[in-house]
């Protein structure tokens, strides 16, 4: 029985992985299934897309990529403004442009006339709720730190301060701090797909679809939309794709470093847990996830600060959901 196609997935967003499959069972290429799942994501709003995570102005935008295993090309839009359709305006920016990522209003503007849907307004009543629940706490947690933010939330200038000050005096605090900020990166909420997919023919493509972190700092882009930080893949070696703080993540382009361990001729489960723990080792408090797959269809997953399931569909097997590597 053949191995192909295999859609590997961060968190168990089944359905989305089924949509890819079935795409890729269908012909589709490794590209254009990825951009099927991570849709589909969008679409279902498996926390990510429209209504997902709102920024400090109450506002939801887009953080999307997709990269193809064989040419090594990359089409990326980040901080996207008013269009729902992330990870196909990221296939239009690498199939008819010579750039790879394009931001903010102009990203919006560009997947306009390249005929996607908008402008549309990301919110939801959701969103709206959460972010006005926010205001009533004062703003927080929040992203700032040793500065009295320009914009006032209330007394949240203060406070904001506050949270920091008591966090070194009480026993609880820094552990709760981490808590407060692992809560930006949908510890409740998993509101970004990474996803893989080795097609009929072996190519293997990945990519990435978010709203990044919640309550974030107007005009934060995170890991989403670069290559090698939440996503990345080598045809000839395997994919890769991450979770969680991409703030940390993009520091150390984990996936990246995934991919070019399996050159060496590491196993995906040994290269997950050496690129999580590099981040780890530096970052203690760090939250965050990635699954490795090579191009035999091996896979794992490594994270620290949380317990992160990814999904498989495979020929042989329905989607299922796999536990990472806790590494310690
Ligand atoms: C980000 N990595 O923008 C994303 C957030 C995430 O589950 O993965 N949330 O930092």
């Amino acid at each position: 029985s053949s191995l192909y196609p295999l859609v590997v997935s961060t968190w168990p967003f089944l359905e989305a992985v089924e949509r890819a499959w079935s795409a890729a069972n269908n012909g589709y290429s490794a590209v254009d299934s990825v951009v099927e799942g991570c849709s589909a994501c969008e679409e279902l709003r498996c926390d990510v897309g429209p209504g997902g995570s709102p920024d400090e102005n109450g506002e939801t935008t887009i953080d999307a990529m997709v990269m193809d295993g064989v040419t090594m090309e990359v089409g990326a839009v980040a901080a996207m403004r008013y269009i729902k359709d992330g990870i196909k305006a990221a296939r239009l920016v690498m199939r008819h442009t010579g750039h790879t990522l394009l931001v903010g209003e102009k990203a919006s503007a560009f997947s306009i006339s390249m005929g996607l849907p908008g402008p549309t307004d990301l919110s939801s009543p959701e969103s709206i709720e959460k972010w006005n629940k926010w205001k009533e706490n004062n703003c927080q947690p929040n992203f700032w730190k040793n500065v009295v933010p320009a914009n006032s939330c209330g007394p949240y200038h203060s406070n904001g301060l506050l949270l920091a000050a008591e966090t070194t005096c009480l026993g609880d605090g820094p552990r709760r701090a981490v808590e407060l900020r692992s809560n930006h990166f949908g510890l409740h909420s998993h509101d970004t797909i990474s996803m893989a997919v080795i097609d009929k023919f072996g190519h293997i493509a990945v990519g990435t679809s978010t709203n990044g972190a919640t309550f974030k700092i107007p005009g934060r882009v995170g890991d989403g939309p670069i290559a090698g930080s939440s996503a990345y893949v080598d045809s000839d070696i395997g994919a890769c794709g991450a979770t969680g703080d991409g703030d940390i993540m993009m520091r150390f382009l984990p996936c990246y470093q995934v991919v070019e361990s399996m050159r060496l001729g590491m196993m995906p489960k040994d290269a997950a847990k050496d690129a999580i723990s590099r981040i780890a080792r530096k970052f203690p408090d760090f939250v965050g996830a990635i699954f490795a797959v090579n191009k035999n269809g091996t896979h794992a997953g490594a994270c620290h600060g949380w317990t992160f399931q990814y999904s498989v569909r495979s020929p042989e097997m329905h989607s299922a959901k796999y536990i990472c590597f806790v590494v310690g």
